[in-house]
C-alpha cells in the first residue's frame, strides 16, 4: 500500500489525474512506451499485467510527464551564478525545458535562441577546432537505438571516438569481464531463465528500490522452487521483505521474504566470496571425484583451469574472511547450497562494478558458474541487470569510445567514409583531458554529467575550462548551471511523448538487459511546441557541421525513422531484418552465443582466470564508505527527501554506520558529522551529514550520491575498467561545526 500510495502521490501532483491513468497504463505495454525507469525486462505479452509498473518507474514517468514548465520568463528570472545555488531537487521540480536557451560570453544568464542558430553555433565551434579530438560526445543511457546510431554515426564522420557514456561509470566493469572470459559482454539470461533456476545469488544490488519488477520475477522462481540469497553489506528491504504491488494479497499480506539466505557481507568482499566458494567445489570435487566439477563443460568449451585451479587451492581463509567479514560456516552453508543446485544464475549490479577490483571479481564470477557448467543452458548463467532504459541498446549501437574494428569496418562500407581508428576518451578520461585544456567542446545527449561523475571540485573546474558546453536534456539538471564560455540547452521530446515526422507518428526501439529489443511509442502531446526530438537534433547538426562532407541523408533518416533501422540492420548483426522484428508484439531476442555454448573469445573457449584476492585494509579510526540510491531518486534526479524503506524522512544528507563502529569512533546517532576521503593526492570533504545508527556491515559506511560524488576521487578507479570506486571510498567522520 505504501509503494501504491506514493506512486499515485507524485504522479498526481506531476501530471493531475487524466494524464496519470493515460500514461500509467501505457507504460511497458506492446503497443505503448518503454519505461523510461530501469532496464528490466517485460514479461512475454501475454503474461504482461496491465500494470506493468513500479512505484519508482511510476516516479521516473511523472517526473518526464509532468505538466510544471520552465519557460524564458524563468531563465530571465534567475541567472545561472543563483541556479548554480539551488539543490538538485529543486532544479528537477521547475518542469520540463521547452525552448532553445544560450548562455553566451561574459553572460550570467541563458536567453532564447532559435534551432537555426543554436545548430550553426555549435557548427562553428566544432568546424574551428585544431582537431576533431578536442571534442567530446557524452551520453546517457536513455537514448534510443535510433537516436543513438547516428549519434555516433555524426560524431565518427565528424572525426572522433571521444563518446563517452554512463556504462563507463555504471556497468563497464562487467562488460570488460565478461568480454574477456566469455567473449560477450552482456548478461547470457532471459526471464525464462530465472523463473527455472535452482539457486538465484542477488550481490551488489537493491532491486527493491531500483529494479522493483525484478522482485516478481524472483518471486516467481521462489514459487518455481528456487533459493534465493543476497549478498550485501546493508540488508535491503525488497529482497529481505516483498509485497507484490500488483496482486492485492501481496500488497495486504505480510509480505514474503524473498531472500533465503542473507550474506551481510563487508563492501568489496565478493571477490573473495567467490573464491572461497570455488575453493570448496574444487575440494568437494577431490573427496568425491567427478561428482562436483561439470569435467564436460570444462574440458570441452573452456581454458584456463588448471592455472585457475592452482591458484584457488592456495586461497588463504585468513584473508578470505577478512575481506568478507563472514564467518566460515556461514559461506559453507551457501556451498552446500550450490552443490545441491542444478541450476544457478547470479544477478549483480553496482555494488559489484564499481571497486577497484570489480573486473577480476566479476571474473570470479564466471569461474564459479563454469565449474559447474552453469552456462549456456536452461536455468543458468550470468545476470548483470542493467540501470538506464537503453544503455545496452547504445552501446550495442556503437556509442562507444573504444570501438571494435569490425564495427568502424562496417560503417566504413555502408557510409563510405573513413571513420577515425583510434580510441577516444572515456568518461575519467575526458575528465582529465578537459582538464589538461585538451578539450574545447562538450556534447551530452541526455545525463547530468558534472554531477553523475566523480570528484565534483574537479569536474566542476573542468567544465568550466571548456569554450562550449551542449545539453540535449528534458529536464534542468546541475550540469546546465556549470558551464562553458558558451552553453547551450536544446530541449528535447521524452519517452512518453508523440514524435510525428514528416512520414508521420514515428516509434523508436530499445534493448533491455535481457537482449531483448522492443519498441517504444509515445502518446502524450510534447511538453512544447518548440521541442525536437533527439534524433532530428543530431540530423540538423550533422547537416550543418558536415554539410557535403559525407554522403549520409539525414534528412531521409528524420522523416522516417524506419529508415535508420534499415542501415543499422546493415552494419549491427542479429539486427537483419530490422524493421520487419521489431514490429512483433514483444519484439525479438538479440542473439547471444554464449546460450547456445559458443564463446567468441580469441581461443573460442569460455576462460578461467585467475585473480589475486584483494584485502581492503582501512586505518584505524577510518570506514569504508559506499554511495548509493534512496528510494527516492533516479540517480541524480531527486524525486523527494524521503528513503521509505530505510526509515530515513526529510533529509538526505545522512551517512548510515554501524552503532558499534559509531560509538567506537566516539558518536552517537543524530550526530552532524563532516566526511573526509583520505587518498593519495589529499582530502576531500562533504560537510554536515547527519549520522544514522544502522545494521550495515562493520567498518561500512552509506551515503547517496550524488552528494558524496565530491568525496570520490578521479584517481580512483577500477582496474580494467576505469570506472570509478563509488562503493569504496576510504573516509573518516569529523564532528561538523555547528
Ligand atoms: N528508482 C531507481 N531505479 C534505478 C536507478 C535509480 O537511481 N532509481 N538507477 C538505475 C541505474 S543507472 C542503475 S546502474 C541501477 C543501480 O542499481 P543498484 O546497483 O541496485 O544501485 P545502488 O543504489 O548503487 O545499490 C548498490 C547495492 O549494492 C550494495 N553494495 C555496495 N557495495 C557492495 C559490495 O561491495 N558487495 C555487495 N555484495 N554489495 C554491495 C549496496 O548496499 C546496495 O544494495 O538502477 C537503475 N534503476
Ligand atoms: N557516487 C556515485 N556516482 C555515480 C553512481 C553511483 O552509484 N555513485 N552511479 C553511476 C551510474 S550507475 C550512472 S548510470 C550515472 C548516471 O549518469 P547520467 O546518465 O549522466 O545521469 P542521470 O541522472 O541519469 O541523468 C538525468 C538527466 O537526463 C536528462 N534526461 C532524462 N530523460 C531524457 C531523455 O529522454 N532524453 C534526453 N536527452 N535527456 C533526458 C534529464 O535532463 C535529467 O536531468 O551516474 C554514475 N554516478
Ligand atoms: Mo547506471
Amino acid at each position: 500500500m505504501p509503494a501504491v500510495a506514493a506512486a499515485m502521490k507524485h504522479s498526481l501532483e506531476q501530471m493531475g489525474p487524466r494524464r496519470t491513468v493515460l500514461t500509467l497504463l501505457d507504460v511497458n505495454q506492446a503497443k505503448g512506451f518503454d519505461c523510461p525507469g530501469c532496464a528490466w525486462p517485460e514479461p512475454d505479452p501475454e503474461h504482461r499485467h496491465k500494470a506493468e509498473f513500479c512505484e519508482n518507474g511510476a516516479k521516473a514517468v511523472a517526473e518526464e510527464a509532468t505538466k510544471r514548465r520552465i519557460t524564458r520568463e524563468f531563465f530571465a528570472r534567475y541567472p545561472v551564478s543563483e541556479l548554480a545555488t539551488k539543490s538538485d531537487y529543486w532544479l528537477g521540480q521547475q518542469g520540463r525545458l521547452t525552448e532553445p536557451m544560450v548562455k553566451r560570453p561574459g553572460s550570467d544568464r541563458y536567453e532564447p535562441i532559435s534551432w537555426d542558430d543554436a545548430f550553426g553555433l555549435v557548427a562553428d565551434e566544432l568546424t574551428r577546432l585544431d582537431n576533431p579530438d578536442q571534442a567530446v560526445f557524452y551520453t546517457s543511457g536513455r537514448t534510443s537505438n535510433e537516436a543513438a546510431f547516428l549519434y555516433q554515426l555524426f560524431a565518427r564522420a565528424y572525426g572522433t571516438n571521444n563518446m563517452p557514456d554512463c556504462s563507463n561509470m555504471c556497468h563497464e566493469s562487467s562488460g570488460v569481464a565478461l568480454q574477456e572470459t566469455l567473449g560477450v559482454g552482456k548478461g547470457s539470461v532471459t526471464l525464462e531463465d530465472l523463473y527455472q533456476a535452482d539457486l538465484i545469488l542477488v550481490a551488489g544490488q537493491n532491486p527493491g528500490t531500483n529494479h522493483p519488477r525484478m522482485l516478481s520475477a524472483l518471486e516467481k522462481a521462489k514459487a518455481n522452487g528456487a533459493r534465493i540469497v543476497a549478498i550485501n553489506p546493508l540488508p535491503e528491504a525488497g529482497l529481505l521483505r516483498f509485497k507484490n504491488p500488483q496482486r492485492p494479497r501481496g500488497v495486504l499480506g505480510s509480505g514474503t521474504p524473498l531472500a533465503d539466505l542473507f550474506l551481510q557481507i563487508r563492501l568489496g568482499g565478493d571477490l573473495a566470496l567467490f573464491q572461497a566458494l570455488n575453493r570448496l567445489l574444487l575440494e568437494a570435487e577431490d573427496a568425491r571425484p567427478g561428482t562436483v566439477l561439470d569435467r564436460e563443460f570444462i574440458e570441452r568449451y573452456t581454458d584456463g583451469f588448471e592455472d585457475f585451479a592452482a591458484h584457488v587451492r592456495k586461497m588463504s581463509w585468513d584473508d578470505a574472511l577478512a575481506a568478507t567479514g563472514l564467518t566460515r560456516p556461514e559461506i559453507e552453508q551457501l556451498h552446500s547450497w550450490v552443490l545441491a543446485s542444478e541450476r544457478i544464475i547470479v544477478c549483480w549490479a553496482m555494488g559489484l562494478t564499481q571497486h577497484k577490483h570489480s573486473v577480476p571479481m566479476i571474473r570470479e564470477i564466471v569461474n564459479f558458474l563454469a565449474l559447474r557448467g552453469n552456462l549456456g543452458r536452461p536455468g543458468a548463467g550470468v545476470c548483470p541487470v542493467r540501470g538506464h532504459s537503453n544503455v545496452q541498446g547504445d552501446r550495442t549501437m556503437g556509442i562507444w569510445e573504444k570501438p571494435p574494428a569490425w564495427f568502424l569496418d562496417a560503417l566504413q562500407r555502408e557510409f563510405g567514409f573513413e571513420p577515425p581508428r583510434h580510441h577516444g576518451y572515456d568518461t575519467v578520461h575526458a575528465i582529465e583531458a578537459m582538464l589538461a585544456g585538451d578539450v574545447r567542446v562538450f556534447f551530452a545527449m541526455g545525463g547530468n554529467f558534472v554531477r553523475a561523475t566523480p570528484d565534483s571540485a574537479r569536474t566542476e573546474e573542468a567544465m568550466r575550462r571548456l569554450r562550449l558546453t551542449v545539453h540535449v536534456s528534458t529536464k534542468l539538471n546541475r550540469s546546465h548551471t556549470v558551464t562553458g564560455e558558451i552553453a547551450l540547452i536544446l530541449p528535447t521530446l521524452g519517452r512518453t511523448e508523440l514524435d510525428v515526422q514528416a512520414s508521420g507518428p514515428q516509434f523508436v526501439t530499445v534493448e533491455d538487459s535481457m537482449g531483448s529489443v522492443h519498441a517504444s511509442r509515445g502518446r502524450l502531446a510534447p511538453a512544447s511546441p518548440r521541442l525536437l526530438s533527439e534524433v532530428s537534433i543530431i540530423c540538423r547538426l550533422a547537416r550543418r557541421v558536415l554539410g557535403d562532407r559525407v554522403s549520409v541523408p539525414w534528412e531521409e533518416y528524420e522523416a522516417d525513422y524506419s529508415r535508420i533501422r534499415d542501415r543499422i540492420a546493415k552494419v549491427v548483426p542479429g539486427f537483419e531484418d530490422f524493421n520487419a522484428k521489431v514490429t512483433r508484439p514483444g519484439g525479438f531476442l538479440l542473439p547471444h552465443p554464449v546460450r547456445e555454448r559458443r564463446f567468441p573469445t580469441p581461443t573460442g573457449k569460455a576462460r578461467f582466470t585467475r585473480n589475486e584476492l584483494e584485502v581492503i585494509r582501512v586505518p584505524d579510526g577510518h570506514l569504508l564508505l559506499q554511495t548509493l540510491r534512496s528510494h527516492d531518486q533516479y540517480n541524480t534526479t531527486i524525486y523527494g527527501l524521503d528513503d521509505r524503506y530505510r526509515g530515513v524522512s526529510q533529509g538526505r544528507r545522512v551517512v548510515f554506520v554501524h552503532p558499534e563502529d559509531l560509538a567506537a569512533l566516539g558518536f552517537a546517532d543524530g550526530d552532524l558529522v563532516d566526511l573526509v576521503s583520505v587518498w593519495e593526492d589529499g582530502e576531500r570533504r562533504a560537510e554536515a551529514f547527519r549520522a544514522v545508527a544502522y545494521p550495515t556491515a562493520r567498518g561500512c559506511a552509506a551515503t547517496y550520491f550524488p552528494e558524496a560524488n565530491v568525496l570520490v576521487p578521479l584517481g580512483s578507479r577500477a582496474e580494467g575498467s576505469n570506472t570509478p570506486t563509488s562503493k569504496s571510498i576510504i573516509v573518516r567522520l569529523e564532528r561538523a561545526a555547528s
